[in-house]
């Protein structure tokens, strides 16, 4: 039997012209070059810590962080034939407002030629399936902190014209104020008219106080903002764009949520049981509109979950919240979590995420090539 066509919506690239950004920068995020030594990436604000050394803070950043030939590589090595890029945390949050729009605009055409390139390359007369061909598609990024949500809908309209992008990734902050913010809704309308997935990934993770104050988080290095920042982060911010009915004003809009959707598959009952029982709502007697879909019809019918959990609990959570196996998604978080040891090919957070979805779905075998890849290519229509 042939085997499964492998797709990975979760890679990330920091395309050189962002690099060369991020190193001019020294407040958070940046790049610091030691006089010796690899450079170090210090992007979450847990990283830009004044009592270790600047050379030691963050983590190294090497090659596989921008140049796309390392990311084919590792994509032969771990039988990945297509691959949805997008860029990694913290995009384009940051900037400045009159920046906003220009460095969007640069780095989505930076992905668009990345992947026409080596698409050509691969498939020079564009008729071959993607098996096998080290294919690339791009989620591209949104300026945000433009000074108008016009500037964010007009980009999203110009994406539409550029072949390779099929959805955009976005923060959880929003404009500034995180997803429920009404200021939002020209870009979910965008969103929604467009048919683009919206690829929703965390980044701020939790205060430290959340862990027990930055002594406690800074003992256990990345651990505590990773493991349990990030997931927790997405689930508050997917549960605030439900409890604001944005799924109730947009009900066409698709989103991906990363890491199989921090907790949200665990914790979607308990968030619906507190909304039935909450009197705010005027369902209850109070004043304020709650969400009219349930929270089961959205993980229905406007989510999908990556693959990228690590073991068998979360991913039966994920394929239960979202009613069968068609809404999950392969994906390899590269190039975050490398091996530890130099030299080593084979990356233990790639083949754990594949043993996972082995043995929840053993013997299934039509539910496997959906999860590696059959849904991706369906979904973000990869031809
Ligand atoms: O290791 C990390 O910090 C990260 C990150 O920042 N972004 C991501 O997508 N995965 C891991």
């Amino acid at each position: 039997m042939s085997r499964p066509l492998v797709v990975d919506v979760h890679t990330h690239v920091y395309p050189p012209s962002y690099m060369a950004m991020l190193r001019a920068r020294k407040t958070v995020p940046y790049i610091h070059d030691p006089a010796s030594g690899e450079p170090r990436l210090i992007i979450l604000s847990s990283d830009d810590d004044p009592s270790i050394p600047i050379d030691e803070r963050g983590r190294p950043v090497d090659t596989s962080y921008s140049d796309i030939n390392v990311k084919l590589t590792f994509m032969q090595q771990h039988g990945i034939d297509c691959s949805v890029i997008s860029l990694a945390n913290p995009w384009l949050d940051f900037l400045d407002p009159a920046e906003a729009q220009q460095w969007a605009e640069r780095i989505n055409n930076d992905l668009e030629e990345t992947c026409a390139q080596n698409n050509k390359s691969s498939n020079p007369d564009n008729n071959l399936p993607l098996q096998g061909r080290s294919t690339l598609f791009a989620l591209a990024t949104l300026p945000l902190s433009a000074p108008s949500a016009d500037i964010i809908v007009n980009e999203i309209k110009r994406l539409k014209t550029l072949p390779h992008i099929r959805g955009v990734i976005m923060g959880t902050s929003g404009l500034g104020n995180g997803l429920d913010d009404e200021q939002l809704g020209p870009v979910w309308a965008a969103l929604e008219e467009t048919q683009f997935l919206l690829f929703l990934h965390p980044h701020y993770g939790l205060p430290d106080e959340a862990f027990g104050g930055a002594e406690v988080t800074k003992r256990y290095g990345h651990v505590l903002p990773l493991a349990l920042g990030f997931p927790l982060e997405t689930t508050i911010a997917v549960t605030r764009m439900l409890l604001s009915r944005v799924f109730d004003n947009f009900p066409r809009l698709q989103i991906l949520l990363a890491h199989s959707g921090g907790t949200l598959p665990f914790l979607a009952g308990r968030i619906e049981s507190c909304i039935m029982h909450e009197r705010k709502f005027v369902e209850n007697g109070g004043d304020v509109p709650g969400p009219q879909r349930s929270i089961w019809e959205v993980l229905k019918t406007n989510i999908f979950l990556d693959a990228v959990v690590y073991g068998t609990a979360g991913l039966k959570a994920a394929v239960a919240a979202g009613g069968g196996t068609d809404r999950l998604m392969f994906g390899t978080d590269h190039p975050f979590f490398p091996p530890l040891n130099e030299g080593e090919k084979e990356w233990l957070s790639v083949t754990t995420n594949y043993k996972a979805i082995d043995a929840t779905f053993e013997g299934e075998t039509e539910a496997v090539a959906a999860v590696l890849g059959g849904n991706a290519a369906r979904i973000l229509k990869l031809e």
